[in-house]
C-alpha cells in the first residue's frame, strides 16, 4: 500500500522545511522537523523496512527506504544509507587478535577462505539517515536507468532554470554550515569574505577515519550563485580562492598534497547553492564520471578565457528516467 506523507513532505518546492538531507549529527542542530523534538536521536530501531532501493555490492552500500510511526500514529518516511566502512590499517592488528568467531569456509592446498566475526567496536556500519525523506530523496537513491540531456543555454534559461526555481532540494543544511548551526565544530577551513569567501567541511560521506575515501566540501559565503551555469569572470577571484585555501587545508590538516585531490563541481547538483568537491585522487567517489564532474581548474581556465563561457556552451548531464525535468525536456523535443 501507498505509504502516508507527511504534511509538509507534499510538496518538493523550494519552500520545503528545515532538515533536508541532514545527517543524524547535524539534524540536532538543524531540527529536522519531523514529529519528535528537534535535537531527538533517529530512532532507527523503530524504523519499519518498506524497500531496498538500490544496493551496491562493489560499494558495500545499501540505500533503504524505511518509515518511522509518530505519536499520532502518522508514518514518516526515511533514507538510510548502510555502508561498510573501509578498513583502518591500524586497527588491522586488532581484528585478527580481537575476532569473536573464524569459521572454514573451504581449504584447498595452500588456499583457504574464512568468515571472520568481528568484535561490535571493529563492525562499525557508517549510517546516513534522511529523515523526514521526500518522495524526491527516495527517487534520488532508487536504481534507476539513465538518460544524457545535452542542455544548450537557451535550454538552461527555458527549461532547467525555471525548473530548478520551482522544486530542488531545501539548502537549509548549507545555511545552517554557514551560520554555524550546524557542523561548526567540523569546520576545516573559513575565509570570511561575503563574496569571495568559503567554509570547507568534511563531506557527510566521509567518516573521516581514513584517508583513503577522503573527501570535503566547499561552501561559498554568497547566496546567489545557484550552479556552474551561472559563474562568470567575476566569480575567478573566490574560484581561486577555494582552490588555492582548499589545497593548502588539505595538506595542512591531513598531509593529502594538492596533487593527489581532485577538485571539482558537479552539474547538475543536488543542491543549487555552489559548491566545490575536494576527493582523494585514488578514490572513485560517486559523481566523477565525465558527464556530470568539472575539474575547478579547468572551470577557471574557461572562464579566464571568456568571461560568460558557461552562458554559452552546451552541457551535457543524465537524468533518471523518471526526473520530471526529464520530462520537461522531452515535452520540449529536446530529448
Ligand atoms: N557535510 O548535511 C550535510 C550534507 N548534505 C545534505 C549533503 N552533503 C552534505 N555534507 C555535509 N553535511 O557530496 C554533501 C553530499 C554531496 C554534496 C552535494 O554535499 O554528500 P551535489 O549537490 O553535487 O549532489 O553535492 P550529489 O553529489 O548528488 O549529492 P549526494 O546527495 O551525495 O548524491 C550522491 C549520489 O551518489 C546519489 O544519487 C547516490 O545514489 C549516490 N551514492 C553512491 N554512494 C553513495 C554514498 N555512499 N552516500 C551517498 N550517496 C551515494
Amino acid at each position: 500500500p501507498e505509504p502516508k506523507r507527511r504534511r509538509a513532505e507534499a510538496g518538493d518546492g523550494a519552500g520545503e522545511a528545515a532538515g533536508d538531507g541532514a545527517e543524524a549529527e547535524a539534524e540536532a542542530g538543524a531540527g529536522a522537523g519531523a514529529e519528535p523534538s528537534p535535537g531527538a536521536p533517529f530512532p532507527l530501531s523503530s524504523v519499519r523496512l518498506r524497500r531496498l532501493l538500490r544496493d551496491s555490492a562493489r560499494e558495500k552500500a545499501a540505500f533503504v527506504h524505511g518509515q518511522v510511526t509518530g505519536p499520532s500514529g502518522e508514518d514518516t518516511d526515511a533514507v538510510l544509507i548502510l555502508e561498510k566502512t573501509p578498513f583502518q590499517e591500524e586497527k588491522i592488528e586488532e581484528l585478527l587478535r580481537k575476532h569473536t568467531r573464524l569459521e572454514l569456509q573451504m581449504a584447498n592446498d595452500i588456499y583457504s577462505t574464512y568468515r571472520l566475526y568481528p568484535p561490535p567496536e571493529l563492525s562499525e556500519i557508517k549510517t546516513t539517515v534522511v529523515y523526514p525523506a521526500t518522495e524526491k530523496h527516495l527517487q534520488k537513491y532508487l536504481r534507476q536507468e539513465v538518460h544524457l540531456i545535452r542542455e544548450s543555454w537557451e535550454d538552461y534559461k527555458n527549461i532547467t532554470l525555471p525548473f530548478i526555481q520551482s522544486q530542488s532540494f531545501s539548502i537549509q543544511w548549507v545555511y545552517n554550515i554557514l551560520e554555524k548551526k550546524a557542523e561548526a565544530d567540523r569546520i576545516i577551513h573559513e575565509n570570511q569574505d561575503p563574496s569571495n569567501g568559503f567554509v570547507l567541511v568534511p563531506d557527510f560521506k566521509w567518516n573521516q577515519n581514513q584517508l583513503y575515501d577522503l573527501y570535503l566540501i566547499a561552501l561559498i559565503q554568497r547566496r546567489d550563485v545557484k550552479s556552474l551555469r551561472d559563474l562568470t569572470g567575476e566569480h575567478l577571484p573566490l574560484l581561486k580562492n577555494i582552490l588555492q585555501e582548499g589545497k593548502e587545508a588539505i595538506v595542512k590538516r591531513f598531509g593529502v598534497p594538492g596533487s593527489q585531490l581532485r577538485i571539482y563541481l558537479h552539474y547538475q547538483p543536488s543542491y543549487y547553492h555552489l559548491h566545490v568537491h575536494f576527493t582523494a585522487l585514488g578514490y572513485d567517489a560517486p559523481g566523477t564520471s565525465v558527464e556530470r564532474a568539472h575539474l575547478l581548474a579547468d572551470v577557471i581556465d574557461n572562464l579566464v578565457l571568456d568571461s560568460s563561457y558557461y552562458q554559452k556552451r552546451a552541457l551535457t548531464f543524465a537524468l533518471r528516467a523518471d526526473e520530471p525535468l526529464l520530462k520537461k525536456f522531452q515535452e520540449a523535443g529536446r530529448v
